[in-house]
């Protein structure tokens, strides 16, 4: 059976989907295929592994059990089981964005050989805002302070973490009343835990609201600490231009893809993979060099900062190892599928795992630590050289397309003159009607990319300005959205401001932990009007999430007044009351709701209708009877 034309939109994928089948992989497609029919209780929310008087489901059709051995009703359990999904997402950016801060840490006792600070103006900005003296200190000391300062917003000492202060004091004070003010990273999520236990909090909105409020811990917290360390570290990402999809990949060339999350890794293979040495190396082998792709959001961090080619995003993972072109590939952690040694055991593709926190079963593991990480970086890719001689057959199914990346918030203000203000007046005058953040996954639940990129598609025709980020903005580079040219496919409104500024009308504003990136720019938009971010024409929208990191995500969207539209139903149509709070109820707390449509195209009618509405209260000219 032939399946590529129904599982993804991409032609690189369709490809490859199509030789895994005839070299006999098994890939995400077929295990989820082989799923099917999903546990209908699970899908619904309804089920409860939490203690051991269960497991336990609540029977949705009002037959069966109402209530788990605890007493437990749907209400609770699908409350509680959403909690927990938000705290492995905030505990997996956070602990990401902590990792970085221990680097900065290192770096600033010249511990870690190899990493430096690379942008010292945005050190000393963010050292500020931690209230750290900078005076005429030595940047390393700075970096010291701040790493130190830093760690203290991860525990428990604090009322209100410290870039809370980017947002609005009309949504500050929201927080505040609501009670949802996020405290201490690390603190929020394990209270989210402790709350979920079993006979702690039993009701389901306190359950939902704490949910909120570890959401905010990641977005104003750990994600927002993982970027602006990573750019000080690494550099503030600028536009520069770079190619995308599995074509990336070079025939002739030792290949060595970084994949995962961390670019403390990547950016180390990458400094391995310049040196000159190195090349002669590849070269002594019989390549013609050294090229290094990423995949998923290591991949864009790389892309962001350096322009380093980008294969593709999560669904293109394994597929891209049966090109038979991978010498290596290096992981770090995050959406790394445990069927990747396989599928590469079936090529001469190595893998190389480096995170103390992340083994996968059957890839040797080299352990990347601050001191260390230069070294190890040197062996990983000489290993890659000297696999370049075992290929076999290598077929790369397409061209690669043209984007530009590196969208940082600075870079656009840059674009911008400095300020928000050319921004706002496009706004006002209607010739952008508005702005939409789409971010995350792949899900072989929806055909690959068709969601992202019909939405773009419809939102730019529509004179809506589209940043996005994750597995997203590789899907609208992959489609061609990304270069300056694709301003042609706007409304003439949008497509004027992109001509003029010479930017594409779909950003790429980088990794997940970037999605923050959004929040600076949304804050700094309504800190110009004196307005609260959900008083703004903006909206989020996540069309193909799979992952608890995009939970997290939506949910610190909305508690940030960012109406969202997700495509997968999460698991919560097992409580009526919960799926009625998050639709319409949190609007009276948050300002903002969720909203779910599958369909692209009926997801760009709720979108645009927003921001409509959005236009109308503000007194802006609007668009009825979309
Ligand atoms: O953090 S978009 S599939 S790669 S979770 Fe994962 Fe989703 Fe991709 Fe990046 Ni984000
Ligand atoms: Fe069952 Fe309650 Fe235990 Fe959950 S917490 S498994 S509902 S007894």
């Amino acid at each position: 059976m032939t399946h590529h034309h129904t599982r993804s939109i991409a032609k690189d994928a369709r490809i490859l989907i199509q030789k895994a089948e005839n070299d006999q992989v098994e890939t995400v497609w077929d295990r989820h295929d082989a799923q099917q029919p999903h546990c209908g209780f699970c899908e619904m929310g309804l089920s409860c592994r939490i203690c051991a008087m269960g497991p336990c489901r609540v029977d949705p059709f009002g037959e069966g059990p109402q209530l788990g051995v605890c007493g437990a009703n749907g209400d609770i359990i699908v409350a509680r089981n959403l909690c927990r999904m938000v705290a492995a997402g905030a505990a997996s950016h956070s602990d990401h964005g902590r990792d970085l801060v221990e680097v900065l840490a290192s770096v600033a006792e010249s511990k870690a050989s190899g990493y430096e600070i690379r942008d010292t103006e945005k050190l000393f900005r963010v050292a500020a805002e931690y209230g750290v003296e900078t005076g005429d200190k030595e940047p390393l000391r700075v970096a010291a302070e701040l790493a130190y300062a830093m760690q203290e917003d991860y525990g428990t000492r604090k009322k209100e973490l410290t870039l809370t202060a980017r947002a609005p004091e009309k949504r500050r004070d929201l927080w505040r009343k609501a009670g949802i003010m996020p405290r201490g990273i690390d603190r929020e999520t394990a209270e989210a835990m402790h709350r979920t236990h079993m006979g702690v909090d039993s009701v389901w909105q306190s359950v939902l609201e704490h949910s909120l409020r570890n959401a905010l811990s990641d977005g104003w917290g750990g994600s927002m600490i993982a970027t602006e360390v990573s750019d000080i570290l690494f550099g503030t990402p600028a536009p520069a231009a770079t190619k995308v999809n599995a074509g990336v990949l070079k025939a002739d060339s030792v290949n060595v893809v970084v994949h995962g999350h961390n670019p403390v890794v990547s950016e180390m293979i990458l400094v391995a993979c310049q040196d000159p040495e190195m090349t002669k190396l590849a070269e002594e082998k019989g390549a013609a060099g050294i090229n290094l792709c990423g995949v998923c959001c290591t991949g864009n961090e790389l892309l962001m900062r350096h322009g380093i080619p980008m294969a593709g995003n999560h669904l293109m993972t394994e597929l891209i190892i049966t090109t038979g072109a991978v010498d290596m590939m290096v992981v770090d952690y995050q959406c790394i599928m445990p069927s990747l040694s396989k599928v590469a055991s079936c090529y001469h593709t190595k893998m190389i795992s480096t995170s103390d926190k992340a083994h996968f079963p059957g890839v040797p593991h080299m352990e990347f630590h601050p001191e260390n990480a230069r070294d190890m970086a040197y062996e990983v890719v000489e290993r890659a050289i000297d696999n370049f001689v075992n290929r076999g057959t290598v077929h790369i199914p397409v061209e690669p397309v043209d984007a530009v990346g590196g969208f940082s918030v600075e870079a656009v203000l840059g674009a911008l003159c400095g300020s928000p203000g050319p921004l706002i007046d496009a706004i006002s005058a209607g010739s952008i009607r508005g702005a939409v953040g789409i971010v995350g996954c792949n899900n072989p639940k929806i055909k690959q990319d068709h969601g992202h990129v019909t939405l773009a598609r419809l939102l730019i025709e529509n004179d809506i300005l589209v940043v996005d980020t994750g597995c997203a903005a590789v899907a609208t580079a992959k489609a061609g959205f990304k270069t300056a040219g694709a301003a042609a496919d706007a409304g003439a409104g949008l497509r004027g401001v992109c001509e003029s500024l010479g930017i594409p009308p779909v950003l790429h504003f980088g990794s997940c932990v970037d999605n923050v990136r959004i929040l600076v720019l949304a804050a700094a938009l309504a800190n110009a009007l004196e307005a609260d971010i959900s008083d703004l024409p903006l909206a989020a929208a996540a069309p193909e999430w799979y992952s608890e990191k995009a939970v997290a995500i939506g949910a610190y969207a909305v508690a940030s007044g960012i109406y969202t539209v997700l495509g997968p139903m999460p698991p919560v149509t097992g409580s009526v009351k919960v799926v009625e709070m998050l639709t319409s109820g949190l609007e009276g707390a948050v300002g903002a709701v969720f909203a779910v449509e599958p369909d692209p195209e009926k997801a760009a009618v709720l979108i645009r209708r927003h921001i409509e509405k959005q236009r109308g209260k503000l007194g802006l000219d609007e668009i009825e009877g979309i």
